[in-house]
């Protein structure tokens, strides 16, 4: 049991504290060396959750399956635990604080037993950085720890910055046991999904997380700390905790401008940060690819920083042609989950650009053979179960990724230029367009809109609204966080980066994307850097400024006119749709949406009309 001293006092009282509740055999503490790392991988292959990958092919690499009951996120098990129910507001489910402790205490007492429970600090953004934060998880399971340890700054860089009296967050996380499962603690990867629950106490800066191993239900750093504890901190301190890509462009003059993107959940955020330009002379960069926490500066600009120190990536469709630095990144010391498992020992997916061969296993470790090894896009074999999970990951260290901008881990952070948000949306919404000033901005992230994907649990396709990227995200009312947004922009002293909403996904009546996407998305990027530089002119339409056709750069492009048409074009009975459905959106977030954004309404209802 914890014999562990601490020289920082409130980390050991808590820790003596989830001892007591949680009864694991022994607590260790993580401290990142390689030793410790290859340790619990060896573990976690004896254990039969990892398995290696071919030391040839894919060095210093594992694979491991989930349980089929948790592959994804679960929206419906998360919770915002505010003391008032209004302060969660309508995107969350809440419930009161002090009964959803009395109903997971009995769950997380005696969760650990027969197993370790490792002591996980971990510092989010650089080293050194006036905006980087602290948390120290606990948790029961192995493959968190190690992908945490991919993902976020551990060992000293974190118990250096914790000290002996440094603010931490309080994650504590244990995968639990099914029910009747036994106590042996043995399964290869175990979980409770009946009875999982992701709670956040955002005034307490404490999360508990109980019967997920998977992703953002358990690698605590990310998503309930990074964005929505993180969101709460951030509005009271009077900054931004953003689901956004960070990424850096550079012209052929050497001039370069930093951009954030936000993109629901599997909506493109890796894809776009890693994005290999084709045009001579440009050049993207890689900042971040999920997580911007952002600041003005003395000098008024917003400043970003990525907290994270990795990436877990979206596996189907990531090819060497879609995203050669992605594949660069998961080239070694990377950890796969929910991918199919290749007869020589390596990895394989949907949409990885070569055909799987015979004896593939797939995620759920069934050998597969013809018809199934088809090669293509991971929607087009879904006659056939897929190989690979749609949810299934990897988890990569950036300093494994080629395009890494050098000022990422810059303390600072990067000034930013340009505020993108974009969602797949098959009709409606062009390829892009401008918003008119900070406040119509606000207005197009609020009523953000995809069809929803494989990252959380749930109907695959349904067209949702999700406020900036951040609906299962925000800890705290959105109408509020809507508020927060748009103050930020009426500080005079605040120089503001233009805001702009860009659409890769829009179909034609046959369901064919129209866009290419993917490297060509440099032709957007382009346009809107010359945009920041007052270049172009706009085509004003209700939705913001769109561009005139031959200003985005079609050169060495194989598109028909008639797509790209397509593309731009804002059609008018596709808005009276997009207008009545905004007003259902914003009406149901209730009360405290800002009646600011309902004038946005009614100025693009007016201009509607006078179309
Ligand atoms: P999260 O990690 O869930 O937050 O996802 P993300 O926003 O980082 O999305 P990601 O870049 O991983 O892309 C998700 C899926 O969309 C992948 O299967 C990509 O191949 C696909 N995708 C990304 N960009 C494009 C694009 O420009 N066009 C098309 N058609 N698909 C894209
Ligand atoms: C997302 O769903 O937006 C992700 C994956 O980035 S997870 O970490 O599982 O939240
Ligand atoms: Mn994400």
């Amino acid at each position: 049991m914890a014999s562990f001293e601490f020289s920082h006092k409130g980390l050991q009282a808590w820790v003596n504290e989830v001892a007591d509740l949680c009864r694991p055999e022994s607590v260790v503490v993580y401290g990142d060396s390689r030793e410790e790392y290859n340790f619990l991988c060896e573990q976690l292959v004896s254990a039969g959750t990892f398995k290696r990958l071919s030391s040839s092919l894919r060095p210093g690499s594992f694979i491991a399956n989930s349980d089929p009951a948790d592959t994804a996120r679960v929206e419906e098990k998360t919770f915002i635990c505010s003391q008032k129910a209004v302060d969660a507001g309508p995107t969350n489910n809440w419930i009161d604080p002090n009964v959803m402790k009395a109903r997971l205490e009995p769950l997380f007492r005696g969760s650990m037993r027969g197993r370790t429970m490792y002591v996980v600090p971990f510092l989010m953004g650089p080293e050194g950085s006036p905006f980087s934060r602290i948390g120290v998880e606990l948790t029961d399971s192995a493959y968190v720890v190690l992908n945490m340890s991919i993902i976020a700054r551990t060992g000293a860089q974190a118990m250096n910055a914790l000290g002996t009296d440094s603010d931490f967050v309080r994650c504590l996380h244990s995968c639990g046991r099914k029910a009747n499962s036994g106590d042996s603690g043995a399964q290869t990867w175990p979980c409770d999904p009946e009875r999982m629950a992701i709670a956040h106490f955002p005034e307490e800066r404490l999360v508990w997380s109980y019967g997920s191993g998977y992703g953002g239900n358990a690698l605590l750093n990310k998503k309930c700390f990074a964005l929505r504890v993180a969101s709460c901190i951030a509005r009271d301190e009077g900054w931004l905790a953003e689901h956004m890509m960070i990424l850096s462009i550079t012209n052929p003059q050497g001039r370069k401008k930093y951009f954030t993107g936000a993109f629901p959940s599997s909506c493109g955020k890796t894809n776009l940060a890693m994005l290999k330009s084709s045009f001579p002379g440009w050049e993207v960069k890689t900042v971040g690819d999920d997580i911007a926490w952002m600041h003005f500066g003395a000098d008024g600009r917003l400043y970003a920083i990525n907290p994270e120190a990795g990436f877990f990536g979206v596996a189907p469709n990531t090819s060497v042609k879609s995203n050669p630095n992605a594949m660069r990144a998961l080239a070694c010391n990377t950890i796969f989950t929910n991918c199919a498992l290749t007869p020589d020992g390596d990895v394989w997916w949907e949409g990885i650009g070569r055909e799987a061969p015979d004896g593939t296993l797939d995620w759920r470790e069934q050998r597969r053979s013809k018809p199934d090894r088809e090669c293509g896009d991971a929607a087009a074999s879904s006659a056939q179960a897929p190989l690979s999970h749609p949810n299934a990951r990897f988890t990569s260290p950036a300093a494994n990724c080629p395009s890494m901008d050098e000022e990422w881990e810059n303390p600072n952070g990067v000034p930013i230029s340009a505020i993108l948000f974009g969602g797949r949306r098959s009709t409606t919404i062009p390829l892009v367009c401008e918003a008119r000033n900070w406040t119509h901005g606000v207005f197009i992230g609020a009523n953000l809109s995809s069809e929803t994907t494989a990252a959380a649990a749930g109907q695959v396709g349904r067209l949702r609204r999700d406020p900036f990227a951040m609906f299962p995200f925000c800890g705290y009312n959105i109408g509020d966080y809507f508020s927060h947004w748009l103050s930020l922009g009426q500080n005079p002293a605040h120089v503001l980066p233009r805001i702009y909403q860009v659409n890769w996904f829009r179909k034609n009546p046959q369901g064919q994307y129209l866009w290419p996407g993917y490297s060509d998305n440099m032709r957007v990027l382009k346009w809107i850097f010359e945009r920041c530089d007052n270049e172009h002119k706009v085509v004003e339409t209700p939705l913001g400024g769109l561009p005139e056709k031959e200003a985005i750069d079609t050169k060495g492009l194989s598109i028909s006119a008639e797509n790209l048409g397509d593309l731009l074009t804002v059609r008018k009975e596709d808005l009276q749709t997009e207008i009545s459905s905004i007003r259902i959106h914003l009406q149901r977030l209730g009360g405290r949406v800002p009646a600011s954004l309902f004038r946005e309404l009614a100025t693009m209802e007016e201009k509607y009309s006078g179309l």
